[in-house]
């Protein structure tokens, strides 16, 4: 079969809504206007990434994708409890291009419609017609790594409007707030389809939290880039935040850019506005942080794309289809903010 995001993405796309409508449906007995809430939510779909690799993954290590649904759906509900959460913590307006869930419902309730998905998504993961020993190694994996999910996120809250300590906190972080659910989509699988060698489980593992850092370098670098999809560019400048951006900044600045790229990140909300934030970028792409980035990100795709020869074929060609998505082209003229 063809191991391509779109080609496993529609084979499986009805299945995977009907799975995911039923968790809705299943999950309270929720007056209408509240339903209506849950309902916005399901029907605003992302690029659905983690459950195409979970049914990938599943697929690639002989299972038949059916099987893996409710991990699909599982780790898809998670990443959009991860997501309303992480709007509300870093007050953007936007996602999807809509209004983000807070804007729509406000703080209190949007809180809680990421808190109503993450039990909703454990118990659809109890579902999975797998052996209790499977699905509890994998309701294993999957505890532990939400609690790395949190921690990274945890670390670079902690880490906002200071110096970066250097590229090693950075891949500390990608590895738990982004790494996390991909190890999951991909070891996960693996383990429901049968897979047991810890060496080949090792080496998914990997493979995700390499995912996590290069899905969030291409973040962070599409941040500074201008070409945010239905959200301010420059976001991360603004909030202070940890980014390849800043770990770059760190090693190369010296002088009086270093002082005042590292002064500017350091000023809170709302003092450092829209100004203060388009200095910092000039200064990035005068002083070559952003070709150095842009650099040191497509090595770290090359890196990733060398070692997928050790994974199982399907697994590989999927991975290297995503790599062509998860590559920034440079940009030689800086767009106007
Ligand atoms: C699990 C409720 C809960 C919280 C965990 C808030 C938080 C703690 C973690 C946030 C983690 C986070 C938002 C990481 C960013 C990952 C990222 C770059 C997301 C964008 O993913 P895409 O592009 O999104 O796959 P779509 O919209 O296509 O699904």
């Amino acid at each position: 079969m063809d191991f391509t995001l779109d080609t496993i993405r529609s084979r499986f796309e009805d299945r995977l809504d009907a799975v995911m409508r039923r968790a809705g449906a299943e999950l309270t007995d929720f007056p209408p206007e509240l339903a209506a809430m849950v309902d916005h939510l399901l029907a605003s779909k992302g690029k659905r990434l983690r459950p195409t690799l979970v049914l990938g993954a599943h697929l690639a290590h002989g299972g038949d994708g059916e099987m893996a649904l409710p991990l699909a759906a599982t780790v898809e509900l998670i990443h959009n409890a991860s997501l309303i959460h992480d709007d509300i913590e870093d007050m953007d307006e936007f996602r999807r291009d809509s209004p983000s869930a807070w804007r729509l419902f406000g703080v209190r309730q949007a809180l809680n419609l990421g808190d109503l998905l993450l039990p909703a998504a454990f118990h659809l993961f109890l579902q999975t017609p797998v052996t209790p020993g499977v699905r509890l190694r994998v309701l294993d994996r999957l505890t532990r790594e939400l609690m790395r999910m949190v921690g990274g996120q945890m670390t670079e809250i902690a880490a906002l409007h200071r110096e970066p300590g250097g590229f090693p906190e950075y891949e500390r972080v990608c590895a738990g707030k982004t790494g996390a659910l991909f190890r999951v989509c991909l070891a996960g699988a693996a383990e429901l389809a049968g897979e047991e060698d810890p060496g080949a489980l090792a080496r998914l593992e990997a493979a995700g939290t390499s995912l996590g850092l290069l899905f969030q370098g291409r973040d962070d670098l599409i941040d500074i880039l201008g070409r945010k999809e239905g959200r301010f560019a420059l976001g991360d400048l603004l909030e202070g935040k940890l980014s390849l951006l800043t770990v770059v900044a760190r090693e190369r600045l010296t002088g009086d850019a270093r002082d005042e790229f590292f002064t500017l990140l350091s000023i809170p909300r709302p003092r450092k506005d829209a100004a203060c934030a388009s200095r910092m970028r000039e200064i990035l792409f005068e002083e070559g942080v952003v070709a150095l980035a842009l650099g040191r990100h497509a090595a770290l795709v090359d890196g990733l794309r060398a070692e997928l020869d050790a994974l199982p074929p399907g697994l590989a060609a999927l991975l290297a289809d995503l790599l062509t998505r998860l590559a920034v082209a440079p940009e030689t003229e800086p767009s106007k903010p």
